[in-house]
């Protein structure tokens, strides 16, 4: 059954109060708000019908000052918490998730237009990111290194920044935040968050739900003081205050690279740090020995998955000639026939573009696409029952025959530019040879193809994989890309360190006072 717009924004408003959103403070202009609204307001849409669901209080200016300087507080309070103490809110936040799993993810398809079981994953992912911090509670080791003084101990220690400001792009309007705060608060820091303007109802219903965590974790005796994770909903006057904020020394910023563009040198005027996790224009290559049917399924959900709005959706396919004439028909038919429509129905496999900008950023990439030379097959609008502002469209497939015009863009859709090769190395080369480094991936039997793409000679890019596509990464490694992509790390490994600040410490124990390289300077 389609939804009407009329039940989306019903169940969209008791999904609100299932996480305990204040709708008379946050919300304007649905029949359930009291409070006359003062300020600017956001309207809140959903992709899925192009309906607008509810109208958003933005924060002004001074409210924005407030929740910095709110954190900044707080932060000074939280640093002193133990760190496996940290670890525990995460832990119980990591439980009001998984309780508010299937809700949560629901409201990540109407309001982002996933697919239900990716709006499920997107909260998996947060789920999974509590649980990694609340182990790396307890690993926030530095090293102790051999001095060469006597009687001396030289080690470091690491030591929470202040506030974070975490800024998040639409697609993924959830987990990017609790990739970033997740490791942040265990870190010992606060975090204010400006999401996207797009996704304003997903940050609020996780600001809800990270409250409770706060409440049990105060009603179990710890100490989590007001304001550790801060909200700012609002357009680019926001997402500024934050970067130029002297209370804010570090900013992780997902998006665009013409976001990044911005936000990087402002940040950097104040030696504040940056973690840039910005465009993607990610390839595969499929090779002579690739399994045909596993690079099939990896290229289609790489390629159509959330509707080519991942940073790391697949872009650019080369593939061998040995192949390609047999090869790219199976692709053309699994283009044609992929289950295009309402992200809510569980047949669903590719959800709308987010809207009419996308939309007309698609179109207008694919008129390019053709003006060079590339043959099209699919890229059409999806008639979808909802109206002119759904804006469903089939994937498409452009066969080109190198890299120019809008191939070495990132568009945000399903856009896959096709591309033989004979040469491997000719390949790698092309495979490099764009301004974006996010992600890549090579399908091969060939061990020889395999290490070579991993080696120094290989990919650029920040994620190389082998027989799987370039997107859905797990949390547990570090995620992040180089050249334009912006050369940030967030998530797994021990992308923690940059959230921390690290202090060498050399301790003399002895009765003497030997100095480092000889030095004599006897008084
Ligand atoms: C993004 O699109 O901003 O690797 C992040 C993936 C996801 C994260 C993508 N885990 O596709």
């Amino acid at each position: 059954m389609p939804a009407t717009p009329t039940s989306l924004i019903a169940e969209t408003l008791s999904l609100l109060d299932r996480f305990g959103v204040d709708k008379d403070r946050h919300l304007a202009g649905t029949l359930t708000s009291r409070s006359p609204v003062t300020g600017e307001t956001l309207a809140a849409r959903s992709p899925v019908t192009g309906e607008t669901l509810t109208q958003v209080r933005e924060a002004g200016a001074v409210e924005a000052a407030q929740v910095i300087d709110q954190a900044h507080q707080a932060f000074l309070q939280w640093r002193l918490v133990p760190a496996p103490r940290r670890g525990e809110l995460l832990r119980l936040f990591g439980e009001v998730l998984r309780s508010h799993k299937a809700a949560l993810g629901r409201l990540v398809s109407i309001e982002a237009g996933k697919i239900i079981s990716e709006g499920l994953g997107e909260v998996q992912e947060m789920i999974d990111i509590c649980d990694f911090a609340v182990g790396l509670s307890r690993q926030l080791h530095g090293l102790t290194i051999a001095t060469e003084r006597a009687e001396h101990r030289m080690m470091e220690t690491w030591h929470p920044l202040g506030v974070t400001g975490i800024i998040s792009a639409f697609n993924f309007p959830v987990a990017v935040w609790a990739w970033n705060a997740a490791l942040a608060l265990v870190a010992g820091n606060a975090v204010v968050w400006k999401p996207s303007e797009k996704t304003p109802l997903t940050a609020l219903a996780v600001d809800a739900l990270f409250a409770r965590a706060m409440e049990r974790f105060r009603a179990d005796g710890g100490t989590a003081p007001e304001g550790l994770s801060g909200l700012l909903i609002g357009g680019r006057a926001v997402g500024e205050m934050l970067v130029d904020h002297r209370h804010v020394p570090l900013v992780s910023a997902t998006g665009s690279t013409a976001m990044g563009r911005a936000v990087g040198p402002r940040l950097a005027s104040r030696f504040a740090r940056a973690i840039l996790e910005l465009g993607g224009n990610n390839a595969a290559i499929v090779a002579p020995t690739a399994d045909l049917d596993l690079a099939l399924r990896g290229i289609a959900f790489a390629a159509m998955g959330t509707a080519g709005q991942r940073c790391t959706s697949l872009r650019r396919l080369f593939i061998h000639d040995s192949l390609y004439d047999s090869f790219v028909p199976r692709l053309k038919q699994a283009y044609a026939t992929v289950p295009v429509g309402n992200p809510l129905v569980e047949s669903s496999l590719v959800g709308p573009l987010i809207d009419r900008q996308a939309f007309e950023a698609q179109q207008a990439a694919l008129a390019d696409a053709v003006a060079a030379g590339g043959v099209l097959s699919g890229g059409g609008r999806v008639e979808s029952g909802f109206g002119p502002d759904a804006y469903y469209v089939r994937p498409a497939l452009v066969e080109i025959a190198g890299q120019h015009g809008p191939v070495e863009k990132e568009t945000f859709a399903p856009i896959l530019y096709v591309m033989r090769y004979s040469d491997f190395d000719a390949a790698l080369t092309q495979h490099n040879a764009v301004p974006q480094g996010l992600s890549s991936s090579i399908f091969t039997n060939d061990i020889r193809e395999a290490e070579t793409f991993l080696s120094v000679r290989g990919s650029d890019c920040g994620i190389a994989n082998v027989n799987i596509g370039p997107s859905g990464a797990e949390i547990g490694g570090a995620f992040g890309g180089e050249k334009e992509t912006g050369g940030g790390r967030e998530s797994g490994s021990d992308a923690w360190k940059a959230y921390m600040r690290r202090a060498t410490n050399t301790v003399n124990y002895g009765r003497t006072l030997p100095l480092a390289q000889g030095v004599r300077f006897d008084i």
